[in-house]
């Protein structure tokens, strides 16, 4: 058993659950999520091996239960941020497959009008601000979100209590600037949870050579200051029974917290990955617990509220819906170089954007 695997093991207990509370409609919800990641997934790397999608591409199938329990245990106006693994967060967040698989191709239809592509994923109206390529760059915009919301709330008297979520890799860990945003997270009292996806891999390095005391990540939070828990990143169920009751002490007190979640990703780094760092078989332990036919199981032979029929009118419909998000993006035109080249970016040197920032439609590129 892979170091990962064992430690999974021995963070099961045996605490009553609080996803057993639960009506039955949220669980289906979750495997519905989890399975239209997966084939979201799954298309997008036919997709790329068929050209059709450019550039970096980062396959999420193996850690839907990280995405789905997590923001499953967040307000839709809690702010979300990560990095470039992104697909998977957006459409647990509710980004509609049209747009996410048309961002992947490119196109002007997609969520970043097709200039982000795969690791630039952004839906502001499911408070989702993407999808950053930098490692660790997103952290200091989650402590910056989180900052926001409480201002807006404590000062302003504009809002409620929110609590940010801001994911990032095990890779991301001994960034300076996460150290930074997690002093400043404790100092200023600011409401975000970091959310460390530790799969185990920094592209093809394995966590214990890439980072000192790694089987400890928890200490890191812990010397901020900072409430620190591990969690089993594989189980949803047990996502939610953790998770939540963090999210709502951090909504409550306005306090940050620091979450090591075990999870472990089937695909290689990127599209380009020849997986020469790690054994088939390590991969194939983690896929006997696959998360999403554990949640089957559960649903199929402890709450006996799906049949097997109806698991496979589930799938055919979710496969269906992403063939269309392929579809739409295949024929959804690309973006006008003239009139996008240069809007939404920090600096314009087109007009094309009013001083309220909206988009003023056939504005003329006076450097093209
Ligand atoms: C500052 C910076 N350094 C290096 C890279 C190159 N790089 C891209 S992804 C990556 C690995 C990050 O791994 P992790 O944070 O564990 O995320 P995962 O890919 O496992 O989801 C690296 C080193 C980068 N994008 N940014
Ligand atoms: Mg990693």
């Amino acid at each position: 058993m892979t170091q990962l695997a064992s430690k999974v093991e021995s963070s099961k207990g045996s605490r009553p659950r609080l996803s057993d509370t639960l009506p039955d409609s949220t669980l289906l919800g979750w495997l519905h999520s989890m399975q239209l990641i997966r084939e979201f997934e799954t298309r997008c790397m036919q997709a790329y091996q068929g050209t059709k999608i450019g550039g970096f591409c980062h396959i999420y199938s193996g850690q839907e239960a990280c995405a789905v329990g997590t923001i499953g245990c967040t307000n839709n106006d809690d702010p979300v941020i990560l990095a470039y693994r992104d697909h998977g967060h957006a459409l647990a967040r509710g980004m509609s497959p049209r747009a996410c698989m048309a961002e992947m191709f490119g196109k002007a239809a997609g969520c970043a009008k097709g200039k982000g592509g795969s690791m630039h994923m952004f839906d502001k109206p499911n408070s989702l601000y993407g999808g950053h390529g930098i490692v660790g760059a997103q952290t200091p915009l989650g402590a910056g979100l989180a900052f926001a919301t409480r201002y807006e709330w404590e000062v302003l008297g504009t809002g409620t209590k929110k609590v940010t979520l801001c994911y990032l890799g095990d890779g991301a860990i001994d960034q300076g600037a996460f150290h930074e945003a997690l002093n400043l997270a404790s100092l200023y009292s600011l409401p975000v949870i970091y959310v460390i996806e530790n799969n185990g891999y920094s592209m093809g390095t394995a966590i214990h050579r890439h980072s000192a005391n790694s089987k400890r990540l928890t200490m890191r939070g812990e010397a901020y200051g900072i409430t620190s828990i591990e969690i089993d990143g594989f189980d949803i169920r047990n996502v939610y029974d953790q998770f939540k009751p963090l999210v709502d002490e951090c909504r409550d007190s306005q306090r940050p917290a620091f979450v090591d979640f075990k999870t472990y990703r089937y695909q290689g780094h990127s599209m380009s990955d020849p997986q020469k760092y790690r054994t088939k078989e390590e991969v194939d332990e983690w896929k006997q617990r696959d998360s999403i036919a554990a949640l089957v199981s559960h649903l199929l032979h402890d709450r006996r509220c799906l049949t097997e029929a109806q698991w496979k009118a589930m799938q055919d419909e979710i496969a269906e819906v992403v063939r269309d998000s392929v579809e739409f993006a295949e024929n959804a035109p690309v973006p006008e170089v003239g009139a996008e080249l240069y809007s939404d970016v920090l600096v314009n040197p087109q007009p094309n954007m009013s001083p309220a920032g909206e988009y003023i439609h056939g504005a003329k590129n006076p450097l093209l």
